[in-house]
């Protein structure tokens, strides 16, 4: 028996050739490798199980939640200054949501409010990645992006009060809103993924006007499963648009855990599929936010196209104000509160003495100030009239002009390499 084995894999594997060599007649399958950049110091080892209770359903954790929180990695790229001023948007992100759910128990918020509690590092250190002159899409938890690009608590309250001074004049009352004149953020609409694609097209209008620029958009693990999302990446690499995705992996989508919504380890490895780059970071980690969001912005500016990084945290309430979270297995919070991404940088910052413990009480004073007059300002002023309601709905004079942010399109020059890629784009059909 092992004699006639050992014949066919001499037949299978080995031939002789014409001139008396042994040559490989069938090789082996060769396999490919793929590289997934990880920056985190732990990697989180445990999964969700549905578990069936008569007509109701309820999950548990199973694996190790017992270790001790890693150290936050050392940036490559921020400097003191730099990193207190994350800190400090990641305090003024964290203040302001508290102030607006007080807002909402008192009865001043219109419509519902959507936390980013725990995803504070994610918001404000990719963001702050991004140039002034560049782009950003936010979804309804980058609160701390909105911030970093330019609004203030007291724009971001308003618009939850629906105020006439609001971003929309009053005319929602949600997370509906950007400014395409100086801030440059893309306002979102509620249908998940659809801002991937916008974002792509921000960037290759960029480029038709001969700039590659970094544009930065954010989607969740539920929202990621959505066809558009793939269409809309796929259509930033096939075109070497500089589209900088965040996936935040909360770890839920409304009341679905991640574990249930995908079949991949990690949703970086989604990158692949792309033929770009993907990188897993800890959300919770805004060192690793930034530097992953600084090297594909970086990657952008060159013209080198998409990046995609999952960032993992936990979503730390529930999917918006109205909703308890009772589904979520409550080990699970104890353990992502262990990594709060503020205590982390606070404590980063106080071991590497960039931060004294006075001037740390002086900074959070500071922001509580602020809030504290942004809010005063935001709920003293006048709702929207109802004569206002018909404005800026049709075209008033000049107001469809929409200038060029970067100068005359360039497509048919031929010079820069962007405007070369410009004309590949112009004429896809
Ligand atoms: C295309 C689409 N499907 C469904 C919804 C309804 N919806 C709004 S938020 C949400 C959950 C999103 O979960 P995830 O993407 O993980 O983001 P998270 O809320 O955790 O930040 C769903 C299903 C939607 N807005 N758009
Ligand atoms: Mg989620």
């Amino acid at each position: 028996m092992a004699k006639k084995q050992s014949k066919v894999r001499t037949k299978n594997h080995a031939r002789s050739s014409s001139n008396g060599r042994r040559a490989l007649s069938a090789t082996p399958p060769s396999q490919r490798t793929y590289t997934i950049v990880d920056y985190r110091l732990e990697k989180p080892n445990f999964t969700l199980r549905q578990v069936r209770t008569g007509d109701g359903v309820r999950y548990e954790v199973e694996g190790d939640l017992s270790p001790s929180v890693p150290p936050i990695r050392e940036s490559k790229y921020l400097d003191k200054k730099q990193c207190l001023e994350i800190y400090r948007w990641m305090l003024l992100n964290r203040k302001m949501e508290t102030a607006l759910e007080n807002l909402y128990k008192q009865g001043k918020v219109v419509g519902g409010v959507y936390f980013g509690l725990g995803q504070e590092a994610c918001s404000c250190a990719s963001a702050y990645a991004l140039k002034p002159d560049e782009w950003l899409g936010p979804m309804i938890r980058n609160q701390g992006s909105l911030l970093v690009r330019g609004f203030s608590p007291r724009d971001i309250m308003m618009q939850y009060m629906a105020k006439a001074g609001s971003p929309t004049k009053g005319r929602d009352a949600s997370s509906h809103f950007g400014d395409i004149q100086k801030n440059n953020v893309v306002a979102p609409i509620s249908t998940l993924g659809d801002l991937i694609p916008v974002l792509a097209g921000v960037a290759l209008g960029a480029r038709m006007q001969g700039r590659n620029i970094a544009v930065m958009t954010y989607i969740g693990d539920g929202g990621q499963s959505t066809g558009v999302t793939y269409e809309g990446l796929n259509f930033a690499a096939v075109q070497n648009l500089g589209v900088v995705l965040f996936i935040e992996n909360n770890l839920w989508g409304y009341s679905t855990p991640a574990d249930m919504q995908f079949r991949v380890k990690d949703l970086a490895e989604r990158a692949i599929t792309y033929g770009i780059p993907g990188v897993i970071v800890d959300g919770t980690d805004a060192c690793q936010v930034y530097d992953a969001a600084h090297e594909a912005c970086e990657r952008a500016r060159r013209g080198e196209g998409p990046t995609l990084i999952e960032a993992k945290m936990m979503r730390m309430k529930g999917h918006a104000i109205h909703d308890g979270a009772e589904y979520v297995p409550k080990p699970l919070f104890e353990y992502w509160k262990k990594r709060d991404p503020i205590a982390r940088l606070e404590n980063h910052l106080l071991g590497k003495k960039w931060l004294t413990p006075t001037g740390n009480g002086e900074l959070i004073a500071g922001v509580d100030q602020q809030l504290e007059a942004d809010r005063e300002l935001a709920v003293n002023s006048p709702m929207p009239t109802p004569e206002s309601a018909a404005g800026g709905t049709y075209c008033e004079n000049g107001c469809h002009e929409i200038k060029l942010k970067y100068g005359v399109p360039k497509a048919r020059s031929g010079k820069s390499s962007a405007s070369k890629q410009t004309e590949a784009a112009v004429h896809l059909k």
